[in-house]
């Protein structure tokens, strides 16, 4: 297993829509194992592939960002497929660092993809396990948690993460 590098905003990998898995093979369960591993030592309590440059259509979620990992998640191409009630909750993204704030998404949904062994699965999840889902599943889209905020908080964002990336080059360059 390794831990991956996650890639964090702008990159333009964030922003393309992943391919569905046409075949679960070795590649695939590589894949998950070091997901797992990178979102455990971030640590965090959901990763999508392409955060890890791999643009493809795989989810990995645990609540418990690695204290109890027999309650990790796979999803292999999730798809919502039910949605219900509101909700307001406070996300975080590995993606886009130094920044916290509330979104509004459906209290429940379904999410129904494969597992790893290709077998159809059909998860109903609430409150924190529906948040999460949702803001994988909307990686997997090119979409980032604060495409939900409004346009002043987003463009506030954008010019301190520019900030951020500018101080961090003058400082790795001296
Ligand atoms: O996809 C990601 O970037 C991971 C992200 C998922 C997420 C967080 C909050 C609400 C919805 C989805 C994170 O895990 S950020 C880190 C975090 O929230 C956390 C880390 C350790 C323990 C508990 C939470
Ligand atoms: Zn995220």
């Amino acid at each position: 297993m390794a831990v991956l590098e996650i890639l964090t905003f702008p990159h333009p990998v964030l922003r393309q829509r992943a391919r569905k898995v046409e075949r679960i093979d070795e590649t695939i369960h590589r894949l998950v194992e070091d997901m797992t591993e990178t979102m455990y030592r971030a640590p965090g309590i959901g990763l999508a592939a392409n955060q890890v440059g791999v643009p493809q259509r795989v989810i990995v979620v645990d609540l418990s960002a690695g204290e109890r990992p027999d309650e990790r998640l796979v999803v292999i191409n999730p798809e919502i497929v039910c949605r219900e009630g509101r909700l307001r909750m406070e996300e975080g993204c590995l993606s886009v660092p130094d920044l916290r704030d509330q979104v509004t998404r459906c209290s429940r949904v379904v999410v129904r993809g494969l597992d790893l062994g290709g077998r159809e699965v059909e998860i109903e999840a609430e409150d924190l396990l529906a948040v999460a889902f949702q803001h994988e599943i909307d990686h997997l889209d090119g979409i980032l948690f604060i495409d939900h905020l409004s346009q002043l908080k987003r463009s506030r964002y954008v010019a301190r993460r520019k900030k951020m990336l500018q101080e961090a080059r003058a400082g790795g360059g001296a």
